[in-house]
């Protein structure tokens, strides 16, 4: 999969993204990254990208025309499956399905904004959708764009391996995971929950369910009331309720 980038800040998006699990998929070219900065696209001899926004008020909004040559600049090598995203807090809330459907595009273009903001015209004109990670406001696109180039190279087939993959699965199931340990087995009065201990990997399974199941419903019910539980989920589900009572 391909990704575009066209930010005024192209090394933060290079540097960041060639961290980790999205530098591996770089290296090894499961993923393309491109970024394109406006500025180079500005003809004026000071390479203007904002001015001034009509109607008077704060700041300065990015200029149409550096924009418009960047994404075409990105297009021209043009895959068959693109999409144009803008990030901001105006957009559509992003989901991990909206991030499923977008891992099969092949070309993913996306527009990190700074200052107050772009011209209306560019999104209306130049993009397809616009996208929001929640509602707050951070000083540009660029760690917008980062997250989703992120979260969408996870998965892609064969970045995590198959154990992970198989984990993920269950876990895109709309709970909320269960809790971890590791070593020690003890901190001061804290043991870890004997069941883990045990080696008894069906009853694991179960507790894990359980507590997915139970922690959901205690900080996340908004999840739970969109979800169809089988009859032996609402079973532990019930039984969770009774051992915090
Ligand atoms: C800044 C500002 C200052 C004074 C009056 C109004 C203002 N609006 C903004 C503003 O929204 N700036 C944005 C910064 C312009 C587009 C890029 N920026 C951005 C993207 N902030 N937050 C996001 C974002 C993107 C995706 N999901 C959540 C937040």
């Amino acid at each position: 999969m391909r990704f575009d980038v066209i930010s005024l800040f192209p090394d933060m998006v290079q540097h960041a993204a060639r961290v980790g699990v999205t530098g591996k998929a770089i290296e090894n070219e499961t993923v393309i990254l491109n970024v394109w900065n406006p500025r180079d696209y500005a003809h004026d001899k000071h390479s203007t990208v904002d001015d001034r926004p009509f109607g008077g008020g704060q700041g300065m909004v990015m200029k149409y025309q550096p924009l418009h040559d960047a994404v075409t600049a990105a297009k021209a090598e043009r895959f068959c499956n693109c999409k144009v995203v803008y990030l901001s807090p105006q957009g559509k809330p992003l989901t991990q399905s909206l991030l499923e459907e977008a891992s099969h595009l092949s070309q993913l273009i996306l527009v990190a904004g700074r200052y107050e903001g772009v011209d209306e015209r560019f999104i209306a004109r130049d993009c397809d959708e616009e996208w929001s990670l929640g509602d707050y406001v951070i000083s540009g696109g660029e760690l917008a764009a980062l997250i989703v180039i992120d979260a969408i190279t996870r998965l892609l087939p064969n970045v995590l391996g198959n154990v992970q993959s198989a984990l993920q699965d269950s876990h895109s199931d709309g709970l909320l995971d269960y809790p971890q340990f590791t070593r020690p087995e003890r901190i001061e009065n804290d043991a870890v929950p004997d069941v883990l201990l045990s080696g008894h990997h069906e009853a694991i399974a179960q507790w894990r369910m359980k507590q997915a199941l139970g922690r959901t419903w205690q900080k996340r019910p908004d999840l739970l009331k969109k979800k169809t539980l089988s009859a032996e989920q609402e079973r532990l589900l019930a039984q969770f309720k009774v051992d915090v009572d």
